[in-house]
């Protein structure tokens, strides 16, 4: 990517040294949104940073103006990428054998400090754009129609590992509690603070699932006791562990990750 460096001809003054640098400190303040857009947008288009200053006229000294690019340059790839996505395209799956074993653990803090939740009291809450706003215990949940399957979760930072989750498909549930399935958004708060959201052509893919088991057994903590979201079709951000509350909304929730500059739609 072609970042403002400081020259060294001839006309290089003290002042437009001094900018650079600026720039660059603008820049590395918003590393996670360049790497983010460079690697899903400016290398596809061939647009780079450089580029993009000139056509946003922004002289990327500026920390508003930089940030109003870039967050407009994320809506109007969301707006693409959910344009881009196909109902119907299947994330690959694997075979028992190919399951990495130790399944690799990530949260926004260290695996010991993984929430313990009481599964015996633990009601899911459901809220916003549903017919029935009843709340659910796990019991009940596992009483619905359940599915399985081993995809591979990819993190945007860099690993990916295939695991095997089972559940109840997310679309028979939005079904079930009568989820306004016009609605824009499906929005998702845990135990721990983490909260996500995604788009209801997502939510209603086959393959996403709330998920009850891992390996065929209940969710340790690690991996999101007692319920996560599974999301093969996105990145591993977009799978909320832990979850305590769903709501249907058509305002759009963000999320812990998406509202610090990764990008909200995030699809594989
Ligand atoms: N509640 C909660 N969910 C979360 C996170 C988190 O910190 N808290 N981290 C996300 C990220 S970045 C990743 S990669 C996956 C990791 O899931 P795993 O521990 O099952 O591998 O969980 C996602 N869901
Ligand atoms: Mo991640």
């Amino acid at each position: 990517m072609s970042t403002p460096q400081p020259t060294d001809t001839a006309h290089d003054t003290h002042a437009d040294a001094e900018d650079a640098g600026r720039s660059r400190i603008v820049l590395a303040e918003h590393r996670p949104w360049i790497e983010q857009l460079q690697r899903r947008l400016f290398l596809r288009s061939s647009l780079s940073i450089g580029a993009l200053a000139m056509l946003s006229g922004c002289n990327l000294q500026d920390n508003d103006s930089v940030d109003k690019v870039l967050w407009a340059m994320s809506r109007w790839n969301d707006r693409v990428q959910a344009w881009l996505f196909d109902r119907n395209k299947l994330a690959p799956t694997y075979s028992a054998r190919d399951i990495t074993d130790p399944f690799p653990f990530n949260a926004f803090y260290p695996e010991f400090d993984a929430p313990d939740v009481d599964g015996s009291t633990y009601r899911l809450e459901v809220s916003g754009l549903v017919a029935d706003k009843r709340s659910w215990s796990l019991q009940q949940l596992r009483a619905l129609p359940q599915a399985s399957q081993i995809t591979r979760h990819v993190c945007i930072e860099g690993w990916s590992a295939i695991g095997q989750w089972s559940g109840v498909p997310f679309r028979t549930f939005l079904e079930r509690i009568g989820a306004d399935l016009s609605a824009r958004y499906v929005g998702f708060k845990c135990a721990d603070r983490y909260y996500s959201s995604l788009d209801m052509a997502t939510a209603l893919h086959p393959q996403t699932q709330l998920t009850l088991d891992f390996r065929n057994a209940p969710l340790p903590a690690r991996y999101g006791y007692p319920l996560k979201l599974r999301v093969p079709t996105k990145l591993g951000f977009k799978n909320p562990k832990h979850i305590a509350a769903i709501f249907v909304t058509n305002t759009n929730p963000g999320g812990y990750w998406e509202d610090q500059g990764y990008n909200w739609f995030s699809g594989l």
